[in-house]
């Protein structure tokens, strides 16, 4: 089986991959299927913004796709960035997000969560979807280099590193991807055998 991640975010491409790499499927992404063009993501949840971005990709591959949708949720801020956490600050632009971030949440409660959603499409038709969240705290200061996005900025309490200060191995084992990824493989898993 070959599965298509239908992302243009490379971070996301390999955790996925790096996620789904015990397992006997052969993960490709659409850097290796250049006719996906553009998606408009103009749903109104991470649930149909990873089916729109699904369903686009499938139509020109005609393959099994897994898409991902996710964001940083702070309370504070009534749920933003959430789904326009890409383009927080207006472009794809992570430092920009970041320190609009910083100004929005000055004097506000810190509490947020990461949340993923996956939806995965077959073209005989079946449809699979999983989630996952992690719950942190965000940092006034940037602390560690990997990972993307929000990761500099986000503490996760029980390990008491940023989401850059982890290495993609541990941050799949506590992340929301990671959790949505091994949600989906179950459900996978268990549909296969
Ligand atoms: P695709 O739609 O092509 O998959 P994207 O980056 O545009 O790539 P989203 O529309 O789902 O993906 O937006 C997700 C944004 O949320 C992402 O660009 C980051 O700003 C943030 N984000 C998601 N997961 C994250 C993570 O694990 N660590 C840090 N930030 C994350
Ligand atoms: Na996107």
């Amino acid at each position: 089986t070959e599965i298509i991640i239908a992302s243009q975010n490379q971070h996301k491409i390999s955790e996925i991959k790096s996620a789904l790499s015990k397992f006997d499927v052969k993960i490709s992404s659409l850097n290796d299927y250049a006719e996906v063009g553009p998606i408009n993501e103009n749903g109104n949840s991470f649930e149909e913004n990873a089916e729109i971005k699904a369903r686009a990709v499938m139509k020109v591959v005609n393959k099994p796709v897994v898409a991902d949708d996710s964001g940083l949720v702070v309370d504070s801020l009534n749920g933003e960035p959430g789904i326009h956490s890409a383009r927080y600050a207006g472009d794809h632009d992570d430092a920009a997000n970041n320190s609009k971030l910083m100004r929005e949440l000055k004097g506000k409660d810190r509490s947020a969560y990461f949340k993923t959603v996956l939806v995965y499409l077959s073209p005989e038709g079946d449809k699979m979807t999983a989630e996952g969240i992690v719950n942190g705290q965000i940092l006034t200061e940037a602390r560690g280099d990997n990972g993307f996005g929000y990761d500099p900025y986000f503490l996760v309490p029980d390990s008491q590193k940023s989401m850059a200060e982890m290495t993609v191995d541990e941050k799949n084992m506590i992340s929301h991807r990671g959790r949505a990824i091994k949600q989906l493989v179950a459900k996978l898993d268990e549909a296969w055998s």
